[in-house]
């Protein structure tokens, strides 16, 4: 220890000191008193793993960084406050979410069942899975439905098929070119409500631009309409598209989700979509910029005059809502409230609830830490001076997924036509997760959620969740590639009576 203070004291002295990971500030810190995967036993302490026990201090993640951050000084639990920044305390945190969920997980066992044939119990009811379209696919992204049934499914090297009677098709002809690189390529298909009238579909996707002095091929995200005819993508109109001086070099958070709203003027729609930050994240607090935003327009892409930001000067007039990081997951619930899912860095996936004009926070709070496992920020608007907040303050997330779920696709369950699928669930939002391989039911009553369940995991990284225009719950999969459908077992799929409706 001394010989390496000595060697620091002769070298360069870095600007900061080298910031350390959560799992070694609870290591140096917690670990003697708590144990190395948090099962206490040192001194008093109890369990930071068993959610089941009784809590001094409460399990929320507020709670938790309260009782770390002022101690509880009649329990034996110090206090970090001073010893530890605001945002290592959070990283504490961060880390007892991630202990918490590998005792889980080694709870439940790692197996991942090799068959989607068993159907799978839930709170409310039990549930079959089938394979729908299981090969020829290639990342699909999304899956949306024209009023005949076909099921539209895009591909994010830059493929848009369509599947009807068990054909899977070629690839749609001359579709947009796109960037297919990172995170981006073809992302959103959306299928116009009125299709029957006025046959549009959109595309969401990054779009590729050479410019002048800049290396390579550069992306933005781009909202166009277009008809399929015969095989053919034509027609086409452009619903959204950055200026040339916002496309950008990385392959990080480009969305893209949309989301129809009717007007009030019976025929009128306007149209929502999500742009992620791209990776630089200061942008999404800049409202002259498309990254880090949920941006409003008509149908055909002109701006509506009651937006938000229309009036401020230099402000991009299709801005709807702003701080956002990556809003992968956008849906209008049964309400006409307008939700997204948003991937936080480690940690700190968010459910939002979205309001005109309102900041969402990013990069200024975050549940998340660090990729490489160093704290990043504190969470809690309250604990900023106020002169650091942007006007008009932060909206907190309604929902925070610590670890990551890596949110993807979101949707309502609608129950179809045909005989509403999932009654016990209407209006319930469905969110997927790729790197938790999940979908999570979200109850919502009085806009916040008051019961989240997993209802399926382990099959392959989920990219969209969407309910079908029979009620059930389709989900596009990677890894393996495929689109598979979940619906309550029917006695038939032998998943016996308990969950049917
Ligand atoms: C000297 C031993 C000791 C150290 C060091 C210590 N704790 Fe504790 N901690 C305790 C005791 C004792 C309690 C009270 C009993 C309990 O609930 O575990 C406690 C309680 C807690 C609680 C609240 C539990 C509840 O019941 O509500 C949290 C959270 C916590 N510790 C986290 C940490 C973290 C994070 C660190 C390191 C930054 C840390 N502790 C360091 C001994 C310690
Ligand atoms: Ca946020």
């Amino acid at each position: 220890m001394r010989t390496l203070a000595f060697v620091a004291l002769l070298t360069a002295a870095p600007a900061a000191a080298q910031a350390q990971t959560v799992n070694a500030i609870y290591s140096q810190n917690c670990a003697q008193c708590h144990m190395d995967d948090g099962r206490g036993g040192g001194a008093g302490a109890q369990s930071l793993i068993d959610l089941k026990r009784e809590w001094l201090g409460g399990t929320t993640d507020r709670d938790l960084f309260n009782s770390i951050r002022d101690g509880l000084p009649d329990n034996g639990m110090p206090a970090y406050k001073g010893a530890l920044s605001d945002a290592e305390i959070w990283g504490t945190v961060v880390w007892i979410r991630e202990l918490q969920a590998q005792a889980r997980r080694k709870a439940e066992g790692t197996r991942i069942p090799k068959t989607l044939k068993q159907p799978a119990a839930t709170k409310h009811v039990a549930l079959a899975v089938e394979d729908v379209v299981s090969g020829g696919l290639s990342v699909p992204w999304a899956v949306d439905w024209l009023p005949d049934g076909t099921m539209l499914i895009t591909e994010r090297p830059g493929t848009l098929r369509t599947f009807k009677d068990g054909k899977l098709s070629e690839p749609v002809k001359n579709t947009p070119a796109v960037r297919s690189r990172g995170q981006g390529g073809l992302m959103d298909v959306a299928v116009h409500p009125e299709f029957a009238k006025n046959g549009w579909v959109y595309l969401a996707f990054s779009d590729p631009l050479r410019r002048e002095g800049a290396r390579g091929v550069l992306g933005m995200t781009k909202v166009v309409r277009g008809k399929i005819k015969d095989g053919a993508w034509t027609d086409e109109q452009v619903i959204f598209r950055a200026d040339d001086s916002a496309y950008q070099g990385t392959d990080l958070h480009f969305g893209c989700k949309i989301v129809f709203e009717p007007a009030k003027e019976p025929g009128k729609w306007y149209v929502f979509f999500g742009i992620g930050e791209r990776g630089t994240m200061d942008r999404a607090q800049k409202l002259d910029l498309p990254n880090g935003k949920i941006h409003r327009v008509w149908d055909d892409g002109s701006i509506p005059d009651d937006n938000p930001f229309v009036k401020t000067e230099g402000a991009l007039k299709t801005v709807w809502s702003w701080g956002h990081r990556n809003p992968q997951g956008l849906v209008r619930d049964l309400e006409g409230r307008l939700w997204d899912t948003e991937h936080g860095p480690r940690g700190g996936d968010e459910l939002n609830l979205i309001e005109k004009g309102r900041n969402y926070g990013w990069p200024i709070v975050s549940f998340g830490i660090n990729y490489q496992g160093t704290p990043f920020k504190q969470p809690f608007p309250d604990l900023i001076d106020p002169k650091d907040l942007p006007e008009g303050g932060i909206v907190m997330p309604a929902h925070v997924w610590t670890p990551s779920i890596g949110a993807s696709g979101l949707d309502v369950v609608r129950g179809g036509p045909a005989g509403e699928a999932f009654p016990m669930w209407k209006g319930d939002l469905v969110a997927g997760g790729l790197s938790g391989a999940n979908v999570d039911r979200v109850r919502i009553k009085d806009g916040k959620p008051v019961e989240v369940e997993r209802i399926f995991s382990g099959h392959g990284r989920v990219r969209d969740v969407v309910c079908g225009p029979d009620g059930a719950i389709y989900v596009a999969l990677n890894d393996p590639d495929k689109v598979i459908r979940i619906a309550p077992a029917s006695a038939a799929g032998g998943a016996g009576a308990a969950g049917k409706p």
